[in-house]
């Protein structure tokens, strides 16, 4: 594997560096009218507008190199041949598998792993259409109302992520709640929202272990068993989406009511798979498919498209150049859209989750930064908050300034305002003011000239600060599943580039391990074990409060 830091491209680059790091794209707009034409790309619905970054045709061709010299391309077309990239689980990385058409083999480890995908959607749409139409019904007769999902992490941040986005297309009747926090008050709240006889619960778990969503899912049965109070309407009212049948029957759902995935499916990719299920019951089966077309459609562009018109290649070459180069430690994901108010959620965890490593994947420490950490909001609302600081903090944060065209949808007037003040923040970013244009701002608006002179340094906004512009033709299921597939890809590229295995999660699967100790030690249950003094006095003031409320009777509350 070669060595990130030894290829030409990448000290090439550093040199680069050493004069763009003064560039003013000011600058470079006012000596460049095809500038905005040169940077601009269109595909399946999405318009990446790149223009507003520090770069030059130059940039681009040396990040170009780099991406080939880093081997993506080989490790792009891996990942499409189902070779095992994921190596420290020995595992096939395919969820484009599961928005590929069923005609087009697949193989993983010599099976063609098509027929099972179909399988399952289809099985999939046949239970969505039998809740969606009222023949699907609980055990009073009646039709679901609401369905509960209950996951964490990657079973549930996609679906919830999807369901809000297209709240526009869901079905009039079925109200959508997710429950993934094993702090009570959210199961509870959305307990207290819903009825055992018309609620359908979707118990949403890759491996069918993880304590937060089985403690959920217990305690959800137990509720919905208090007032059906017979075991045999559980059937009718809880199903399993999960990779391990053996603990789905083992928790009481019988596998005829599991929708199955494979190990092949990361969790955080996994809203392609049967962990879609509560998007299909939603939005319905041929939104679902549209979702999964769209996404399908950026994937033969990104495996086919020449490196340089290839959006998710170009993303990634222009965060790497901020974050190896520039030093960029965030980037802020601001969506001008409401209904894509999780969206920076769902990347956050896609983007930290994928490149949160240290380690190439032949072992070795990297000595240059890989992922950068993901935040942001809506940026409407961002703009009355935390956009100060991109303006004029001192921390320089790439921004993906994301929205859709079509105003069709929205109340009169509306929509120009939140794409105006959207345009008009990406010029404010790049062009900024200097102290002469906040003086002649502040003579203009009457002020003397010794508050002239005092106020406007405050007045001056350095500027230079890129965003990426992206524009959806409109927020439709086609649409959407080509933007989450272009962030998937992007992601995959960095980690490519920068040698790491995206697709494993240590971190994550350390704190299920160390909970599973201290929780027993909470409980009562099991020995304090040896832990450091802080620890261990937080565990003994929770003991000792507990026994407290316990001698009170004001122990823990039934649902
Ligand atoms: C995703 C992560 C993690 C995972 C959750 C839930 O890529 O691995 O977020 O999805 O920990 O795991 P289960 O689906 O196994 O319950």
């Amino acid at each position: 594997m070669p060595i990130l830091t030894q290829l030409p491209a990448w000290r090439a680059l550093w040199q680069h560096f050493s004069r763009a790091r003064d560039w003013s794209m000011r600058e470079l707009f006012d000596t460049d009218p095809q500038r905005a034409e040169r940077y601009w790309l269109e595909q399946d619905g999405l318009i990446l507008d790149y223009s507003k970054n520090r770069i030059t045709d130059q940039t681009l061709t040396l990040l170009l190199q780099l991406a080939r010299e880093a081997e993506a391309p080989e490790r792009i077309a891996a990942m499409f041949r189902g070779e095992p990239i994921n190596t420290t689980e020995h595992r096939a990385v395919l969820h484009v598998a599961l928005r590929s058409p069923p005609d087009a083999p697949i193989r993983v480890g010599g099976e063609d792993v098509m027929p099972k995908v179909t399988r399952v959607l289809d099985r999939m749409a046949r239970f969505a259409h039998a809740v969606r139409s009222g023949d699907w019904l609980g055990y009073t007769h009646q039709p679901i109302t609401d369905i509960v999902s209950i996951g964490i992490g990657g079973s549930d941040l996609g679906p919830l992520m999807v369901c809000e986005a297209l709240k526009a297309y869901a079905h009039p009747r079925l109200t959508m709640h997710f429950v993934s926090n094993v702090d009570s008050s959210l199961l509870k709240e959305t307990l207290k929202r819903v009825h055992a006889e018309t609620t359908l619960f979707i118990i949403e778990s890759k491996t069918f272990t993880t304590s937060e969503t089985l403690t959920n899912a217990h305690t959800a049965r137990e509720w919905f068993l208090s007032r059906a109070g017979d075991a045999g309407a559980v059937a009718r009212h809880f199903v399993a989406v999960s990779t391990n049948p053996k603990a789905v029957a083992d928790f009481g759902i019988d596998p005829a009511h599991m929708f199955e995935f494979w190990d092949w499916v990361g969790g955080r990719y996994s809203l392609w798979s049967a962990i879609g299920l509560p998007i299909m019951l939603c939005l319905g089966e041929e939104n679902f498919r549209a979702l999964l077309a769209g996404a399908h459609s950026m994937d033969t562009h990104f495996r086919t498209a020449p490196l340089e018109a290839n959006m998710p290649v170009l993303l990634a070459l222009v965060g790497i150049w901020y974050i190896n180069f520039f030093g960029g430690g965030s980037h802020v994901i601001a969506p001008y859209d409401q209904y894509l108010h999780r969206f920076p959620a769902f990347i956050q965890q896609l983007d930290m989750e994928s490149n949160g490593k240290q380690r190439t994947r032949d072992g070795r420490l990297v000595d240059y930064e890989t992922a950068p950490i993901i935040w942001g909001g809506t940026g409407i609302n961002g703009q009355h908050a935390f956009f100060q600081l991109l303006h004029q903090g001192t921390h320089i944060a790439p921004i993906d300034l994301i929205a859709s065209l079509d105003g069709r949808g929205s109340l009169p007037g509306h929509h120009e305002i939140l794409l105006g003040n959207m345009f008009a923040q990406a010029e404010a970013f790049l062009r900024g003011k200097t102290l002469d244009e906040a003086r002649a701002e502040l003579r203009a608006a009457g002020l003397d000239e010794p508050a002239v002179q005092a106020l406007a340094p405050f007045k001056v906004f350095d500027g230079n600060r890129p965003t990426n512009t992206l524009l959806l033709q409109r927020l439709d299921p086609r649409c959407l599943g080509a933007l989450i597939a272009l962030y998937e890809h992007k992601i995959f590229v960095q980690g490519a580039i920068w040698q790491i295995n995206s697709f494993d999660q240590w971190g994550v699967e350390l704190g299920k391990q160390l909970a599973h100790t201290i929780v027993g030690e909470l409980e009562g249950s099991a020995e304090t074990a040896a832990h450091d003094s802080s620890t261990a006095r937080l565990i003994a003031l929770y003991r000792r409060m507990n026994q407290e409320k316990t001698t009170k009777g004001r122990g823990k509350t039934a649902l």
